[in-house]
This record gives C-alpha cells, structure tokens and sequence, in this order.
C-alpha cells in the first residue's frame, strides 16, 4: 500500500516544479506579439480615455489624503503598506476598487484587459481583481527589483490616472527582457535562499542602472508579464500618482495565493 505524500514532500514537489519552470522561463518566449515576447511589456497611450481616466481618479481622489485611513466602502479595503512591513512606506491600495468607481467597474466588465492581453500573448488570461495604488513621494523606501512570481506566471495591467512623466513622478520601471532570464533568475534564487530574503527578490542580482522608466499620461495602460524584474521608481520626488492595477493569471487555473496583495 502507498502511502499519501506529506505536506513536506508536497512543498518540495511544488519547489522543484517552480524551479523547473523558472530555469526553462516556460512559455516566455512564445508570445504571439514579437514584441512583448521580446520586452514582457508594452505600453499603450490612451488605452483609457482621458475623461474616463479623469472620473476614475475623480472617484478616488480622496483616499490621497493620507488623513483618511479607511475605505467607507462594503467590501473595499485600505491597506496602506506601513502597517505591514519595512518598505514601500508611501504606499495605499485599495482593493476590490470597481466598488469605488462605475467608471473602473465598466473597464473591468468590458472584457478589454483580457482581450489586450489575449492579442499580445495569445493566452486566455482571467483578471484576478483590481486595485486602487496611492504612491506619495519616496527615494528611501521602495521595494527593489523583483518578480511577483517566478512560477506559474502573473501579469498585470497598469492604467496611470496622473501623468508619469519623469522619473520624478515614481514611474513603473523594468529590466526588458527580463522575464525571459534564466540563468541569473536562479543566481537570484540561490542568494536569496542563502540569505533568507523573499524569494522573488531581485536586487541583488540585477541592478536599476538597466530599468527602463515607462512614462505616459493619464489613460496610459502598461502591459506586463510580471516574470519581469520590475520595481516602482526609487527616485520619486513630485507629486501622487495614481494608478488602477489589474492582476491576471491562466484561466483555468488556480489564482496564485499572493494575487490581490
Ligand atoms: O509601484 C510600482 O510601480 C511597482 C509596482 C509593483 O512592483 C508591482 O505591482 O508588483
């Protein structure tokens, strides 16, 4: 009679198929758009029109004001980084943020991420959920490069709601390409292991001198495989930004656990 495996055996049955994966950068290259095969990214101007884009941020404009320190809304919760952890300290999400705009709710209902998406990458992707991002200036704390996941992959759909324009205004940056990077996303792994840091850490390995800053104005949308090292700008000194943040994996498939948060 065979026994069940243990939750250990489990863990590292699961270990050993992301790491796999992560050495083959699975799928990376096979991308229906050259291009974002190429990048993992691209970004769209104008994806949203301006006056959508103005009434989402008109919808979600208060919660820039760091005095108010809850959502108010059934089923929208605040989070502002700070409480949880050491870094991204000027950092506010607010989850499940189609509650707080008819606008963003109608983008979200349109089926047009998914659609940009499945034209890009040739896979049927489902939207996880949405995000309000709240960013106040910071050159101190913000997370380095990383990954949101090295496996399965994980993609998300920027939508700027304030102009980004220079890196003064904390645009997303990325290392292009990167999403395809074998060998030094596993050096990346081993350092990270050997110095107990968050497994999809990065900066150590790679270094913001080869991100790109990935500007645009409001409606501006930025497409992206999430396997990309990837970091909010550490050089942002004006002004808020605001962004609406979709997060997508495989249909078909379980939502990663960390998707959300
Ligand atoms: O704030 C940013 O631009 C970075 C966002 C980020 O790292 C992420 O969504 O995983």
């Amino acid at each position: 009679m065979t026994s069940a495996p243990t939750a250990a055996a489990r863990r590292v049955a699961k270990a050993g198929v992301q790491l796999v994966n992560t050495a083959r950068a699975t799928g990376a290259r096979g991308y229906r758009s050259p291009g974002f095969a190429a990048d993992g990214y691209c970004i769209e101007p104008g994806f949203v029109d301006a006056r959508a884009a103005a009434a989402i941020l008109a919808d979600v404009e208060r919660f820039t004001d760091r005095a108010v320190t809850a959502s108010g809304v059934d089923g929208v919760v605040l989070r502002d980084r700070a409480k949880r952890q050491q870094r991204d300290l000027n950092v506010r999400q607010l989850t499940h943020a189609e509650a707080l705009s008819p606008t963003l709710g109608e983008l979200l209902r349109s089926g047009r991420i998914e659609r940009a998406f499945a034209g890009l990458t040739g896979r049927a992707l489902r939207i996880g959920g949405i995000t309000v991002q709240i960013d106040w200036p910071d050159t101190e704390t913000k997370r380095g490069l990383h990954v949101d996941s090295h496996w399965p992959p994980t993609f998300k759909a920027f939508v700027y709601l304030t102009p980004v324009r220079s890196p003064a205004n904390g645009p997303f940056c990325v290392v292009p390409g990167s999403h395809r990077h074998r060998v030094r996303k596993l050096r990346a792994i081993a350092g990270d292991y050997l110095t107990g840091r968050d497994h999809t850490d990065l900066d150590h390995e790679y270094s913001m001198d080869e991100a790109v800053p990935l500007l645009g104005e409001a409606g501006t949308s930025i497409f992206a495989d999430q396997r990309l090292a990837h970091a909010g700008c550490p050089e942002h000194t004006t002004g808020t930004r605001v962004m609406a943040v979709a997060y997508l994996y495989d249909e078909g498939t379980r939502p990663p656990a960390f998707l959300g948060h």
